[in-house]
């Protein structure tokens, strides 16, 4: 097989005016996955030296389902930009180290461009569905290399935006930037691989939203789980291996607050005022549901070991060694009338695999932080 030379790739599909147009979405949906995702990263830190704020409860369902939505979009962006810039991949290095040093600095930066975004979005993706075939944080991960793909972007735009500018002001069919080879007719019109990438973007985002609009939610194939009516299940009691714990007639709720301690049992909360709020399961995975949760206030709780109004939280799960069995609530989410250790959920009493005894829920936190079967809480 011959390897093929830029040349070879004659279509006048693959030009400037395509790329730089695709590229400008995609630079968009990376602005809006790099913003939403850096809140979701600090709604994430125990200590926040500016809290997020409590209100509106759905904020966070909000930027998190923006920030799946446009992971996803870009993911048919990135294959066509891709397929449009392919040729040059084969065009040659120049001889002269004066001209060969740009180039490579160039093409390097691209290269870093390209796979740490295939990364992201493949990463991504299968956090969505809920898919870990890894041994590292995804969090962490994800989190370091946004920095490396955006750097990596900014030299990358930097370097084209002469070509960029032009491509974007003058005719989709202008052919000024394109590949001296890059003359033949394509099959279709430029016209139509915009249309296409554009619809194929909104296509995948839709196919992922749609779990959270009502009437359609059967379309939601990419978050197949918000497709269930009532809050879904996203680990059960069994596979945390709490059953035994959770059911245990010695179960108690300690409250803590230096050395004023309770110890109450799930009848003496049922016992106590009873409060119920319409809150959303945010899951960082991208799914949202909103549940009638009823319970304690926290706040109520707090009281009972006389903790001051201000204070951090930290709330502890009977189950140890997972994402959400130890995470800190801040003063402002502590205090808030709508935070509440849930005893019941859509007028039920809650289920073992949503956090029997009583779980935790607070207004606009990442579901990953709705702690289930709370063992402890510790004012800090
Ligand atoms: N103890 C404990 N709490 C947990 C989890 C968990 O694995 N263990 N999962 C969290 C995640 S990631 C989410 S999205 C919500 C989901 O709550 P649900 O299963 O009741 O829908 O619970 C959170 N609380
Ligand atoms: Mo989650």
């Amino acid at each position: 097989m011959r390897i093929p030379t830029e040349a070879s790739f004659t279509s006048r599909l693959r030009s400037a005016a395509v790329a730089a147009r695709v590229g400008l979405w995609l630079g968009v949906c990376f602005v809006v996955a790099l913003g939403t995702g850096l809140i979701s990263h600090y709604a994430q830190l125990d200590r926040q030296s500016v809290p997020l704020p409590t209100s509106p409860s759905w904020l966070y369902k909000l930027t998190q389902g923006l920030h799946v939505a446009a992971g996803t979009a870009a993911i048919p962006l990135l294959l066509v930009k891709l397929w449009v810039v392919f040729p040059k991949l084969f065009q040659p290095v120049p001889r002269k180290v004066r001209e060969a040093l740009p180039t490579a600095l160039e093409r390097g930066s691209i290269a870093i461009l390209v796979s740490t975004s295939l990364v992201q979005l493949t990463t991504g993706m299968l956090n969505v569905a809920q898919w870990y075939p890894w041994g590292f944080s995804f969090r962490a991960t994800h989190y370091a290399l946004a920095f490396v793909a955006v750097g990596a972007l900014l030299v990358h735009i930097a370097v084209k935006l002469p070509i960029v500018r032009d491509a974007l002001t003058g005719d989709v069919d202008d052919t000024t930037h394109d590949r001296p080879t890059a003359r033949s007719a394509g099959p279709v019109s430029r016209r139509a691989v915009l249309t296409l990438a554009g619809a194929s973007a909104l296509g995948a985002a839709f196919l992922y939203t749609a779990g959270t609009v009502p009437g359609v939610g059967r379309l939601a194939a990419l978050s197949s789980r918000s497709r269930k009516s009532g809050v879904p299940i996203n680990r059960t009691a069994r596979s945390a291996g709490v059953v035994a714990a959770a059911t245990n007639a010695d179960y108690r709720l300690e409250v803590a607050h230096g050395s004023a301690t309770r110890a109450l049992t799930r009848d003496d909360l049922v016992a106590m005022e009873q409060r119920t709020c319409a809150l959303p399961i945010a899951c960082v995975e991208g799914w949202s549901v909103t549940g009638e949760w009823t319970g304690v206030r926290l706040r109520d709780l707090l009281d009972l070991v006389g903790a001051p109004n201000g204070r951090d939280v930290r709330i502890r799960s009977i189950q140890t060694f997972s994402a959400s069995s130890d995470t800190v609530l801040p003063a402002s989410f502590a205090d808030d009338d709508r935070t509440l250790m849930a005893l019941g959920l859509d007028g039920e009493t809650l289920s073992i695999d949503h956090g029997y005894p009583v779980r935790l829920i607070a207004p606009d936190r990442p579901g990953v932080m709705q702690t289930k079967w709370v063992s402890r809480i510790e004012v800090l």
